[in-house]
């Protein structure tokens, strides 16, 4: 990641940890920019800032605790969740997430947010989601039982590709499972696409983040924007 892409991910984290208020149940996300967040809302804390987080994989729940944020169980409503993404539609929010592996949880925990904010640098927005294609697959948790007739399942909607980890072995997620990275997705209605993929049986959840995110903090080069549902700064 270059000095520059680093940085942006750093004020994007920064002004999000702004936005946490004393006493707040607040969700994590998961990636190198919701680490950048975990980071800064650490500094807070340590400042005298009191909440509880909520963390959406073991590596975040980790990273927290090692920054002083206290964290537990996810068993009741969010006031708040801060969470990158891998692709941002300007207009709707919708987002593609999931490249860290940590979709579930994630999806958990922005739907019992009152609020839901993403975080990214201004790589990640797209006037549209389509536009993001080819680069950015939705990716696909899937049980293991049975993965190879989900798979085929799923190719009716483009190439689904098993993730492999560093050791080239299929990647594990958090739940014991296993992801599948579909690209070439055509999905003109992303509602439509979303529920038929979730009424596979074998699939757990997908990438696909629609009706959820109300704002976007966004940082480029020229500082932070932040975008409203719908296009509004
Ligand atoms: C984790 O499962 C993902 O949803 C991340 O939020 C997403 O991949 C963005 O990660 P980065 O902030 O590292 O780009």
């Amino acid at each position: 990641m270059s000095v520059e892409k680093a940085e942006m991910k750093r004020a994007a984290g920064r002004a999000a940890a702004h936005m946490v208020e004393d006493g707040m149940r607040v969700g994590l996300g998961s990636g190198s920019t919701a680490r950048a967040f975990v980071e800064a809302l650490g500094e807070r804390v340590r400042e005298g800032l009191s909440i509880t987080a909520i963390a959406s994989s073991k590596k975040t729940a980790e990273l927290a605790r090692g920054a002083g944020i206290r964290v537990a169980e996810h068993d009741s409503p969010l006031d708040l969740a801060v969470d990158g993404a891998d692709a941002i539609e300007r207009d709707t929010l919708t987002a593609i997430k999931g490249l860290g592996g940590a979709l579930v949880r994630e999806r958990l925990i922005a739907q019992a947010a009152v609020s839901f904010v993403l975080i990214a640098d201004d790589s990640k927005l797209f006037d549209r989601l389509s536009d993001s294609q080819p680069a950015v697959p939705i990716p696909v948790e899937i049980l293991p039982f049975g993965w190879k007739l989900t798979h085929q399942r799923l190719a009716s909607f483009g190439n689904p590709v098993l993730r492999v980890d560093a050791r080239g072995e299929p990647f594990c997620s958090d739940n014991g499972n296993l992801i599948l990275d579909l690209y070439g997705c055509d999905y003109g209605s992303p509602d439509d696409v979303a529920a038929r993929i979730k009424a596979i049986s074998g699939v757990v959840d997908h990438g696909l983040f629609l009706h959820l995110a109300t704002v976007a903090i966004i940082a480029s080069p020229l500082g932070i924007s932040t975008i409203k549902v719908g296009g509004a700064r």
